[in-house]
């Protein structure tokens, strides 16, 4: 048994005497009401999850088990990995444990390149990835054990399992995808002496003298980890999982939510977003030729990518950490420049636009501009980047989920009739 499996075992019976007393005493208390503008309105903030790994404040953004973000920025992802499932940052000699764990399991079976080889040329990234996460179902070991009648009390134990290996392939997984996609050559083996960030930086094969794009990786794996549980992608991930579908089918689901331009696909929108400025105005534009590019956006019907947020109300902390990397690694590269220029002026345009609730860059504004900068340029590509993070995230949630034995998710729909009688009384 590893170290960390050891340490879930000790710790879910106290969470689930905990979660038990909870309900048992305060089972009828009223924490919440909903209003017919969030029912038409996506169920925005109705508090109706339970979500231990993470929370999003509306004025600081991401807490990971209650350590703010900028407190995590140099830790790497086994670290924010053994965080996010157990609430305790792991001693080296854990997160060692952890990083070999994880390093061998890396290994992608053969069958999984066979069908990524006979998709069309011009799939999207997003689609293999997912389209090789779902092909590896058939070894999920919650499926084996739930078929052998394992009892719900060690649900849990087998979607460790999975997520461990899930988590640990969707590196290589990932990179074989980039390497394929984009013809970069032979696929580049993992190794097991590395941390899954550097071994995931390494497989892609970005050119990287310096070894500043593997800490960007580093960085990079640590900021997209989680977002609470409400966001799309870990929404659709718990959903299904609550059905007891394993969490290949889970992860699957998320990823095919992250894949969506509101979410995930947000970062390569920006991306060309930023460089349709860039060609344009033939490198970092006025404040005045920005300001009227925004409002021509905005005219058009389009949204500014990578600004506003469903939740946040202040910039982004992960969008400052971004900020922070590329003013100490390329402060003179012209498509930061723009972006952090962007950051002057976006923010004013959409205020006196008055539509978004929040005028501030997320997670999306700034990422893409760094992996410009070390050449990794196939913008489609990176919402398969944010979903190797999002993989701890949500295969985290899971664990946390099935330990506590979370039953099936299932709110009451209502119809328009129904509201409609229920105002009118
Ligand atoms: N540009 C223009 N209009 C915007 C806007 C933006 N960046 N952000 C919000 N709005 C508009 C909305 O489209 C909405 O308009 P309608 O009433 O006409 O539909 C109005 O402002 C109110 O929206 P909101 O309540 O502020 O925002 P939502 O909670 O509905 O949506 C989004 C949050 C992030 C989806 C939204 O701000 C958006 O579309 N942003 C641009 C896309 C983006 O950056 N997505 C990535 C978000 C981070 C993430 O999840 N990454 O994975």
């Amino acid at each position: 048994m590893g170290k960390l499996q050891e340490k879930l075992a000790g710790q879910i019976p106290v969470w689930r005497e905990e979660a038990k007393a909870l309900v048992k005493e305060h089972g009828d208390k009223v924490i919440d009401q909903v209003k017919v503008s969030q029912v038409f309105g996506g169920i925005r903030g109705v508090k109706c999850l339970i979500c231990d790994t993470s929370e999003v404040a509306l004025d600081s953004g991401l807490i990971i088990r209650g350590k703010p973000l900028k407190e995590l920025t140099d830790k790497i992802p086994e670290e924010i990995l053994w965080l996010l499932m157990t609430g305790e940052m792991p001693s080296e000699e854990e997160t060692e444990d952890l990083r070999k764990d994880l390093a061998e399991r890396m290994e992608v079976p053969d069958y999984v390149w066979k069908v990524l080889e006979a998709m069309p040329e011009d799939s999207h990234p997003m689609c293999m990835l997912n389209t090789g996460i779902l092909v590896m179902e058939r070894e999920a070991k919650f499926r084996q054990a739930y078929n052998k009648g394992v009892k719900k009390p060690d649900y849990w134990v087998s979607t460790l399992e999975d997520a461990l290996d899930i988590i640990a392939r969707t590196a290589t997984l990932a990179a074989g995808v980039y390497r394929m996609r984009y013809n970069k050559g032979e696929r580049i083996s993992t190794d097991k002496s590395k941390d899954y960030g550097t071994n995931y930086a390494a497989m892609l094969g970005v050119d990287d003298p310096s070894g500043d794009f593997a800490k960007l990786m580093q960085l990079y794996l640590t900021l997209h980890s989680d977002h609470e549980s409400g966001n799309v992608s870990a929404n659709a991930a718990q959903v299904v999982n609550s059905a007891l579908s394993d969490l290949y089918y889970a992860v699957s689901a998320g990823f095919n939510g992250l894949a969506g331009p509101l979410h995930g696909l947000a970062n390569q929108e920006c991306l060309a977003w930023v460089i349709e400025v860039h060609k344009k105005f033939k490198g970092v534009p006025s404040d005045e030729d920005l300001t009227k590019f925004a409002w021509e956006t905005l005219n058009s019907g389009k949204v500014i990518p990578g600004y506003g947020h469903a939740v946040l109300r202040v910039t982004d902390p992960r969008f400052d950490a971004f900020l922070a990397f590329g003013k100490e690694h390329c402060p003179d590269d012209e498509i930061f420049n723009i972006v952090a220029k962007i950051f002057n002026i976006v923010p004013g345009v959409l205020k006196e636009h008055g539509k978004a609730k929040s005028p501030w860059p997320n997670v999306d504004a700034g990422s893409g501009s760094l992996l410009n900068h070390y050449g990794l340029q196939e913008f489609e590509y990176y919402t398969v980047l944010f979903s190797v993070s999002r993989t701890l995230g949500v295969c985290s949630q899971a664990v946390v989920a099935r330990a506590l034995g979370a039953p099936i998710i299932r709110p009451k729909s209502v119809t328009t009739g129904w509201v409609k009688e229920q105002v009118s009384k």
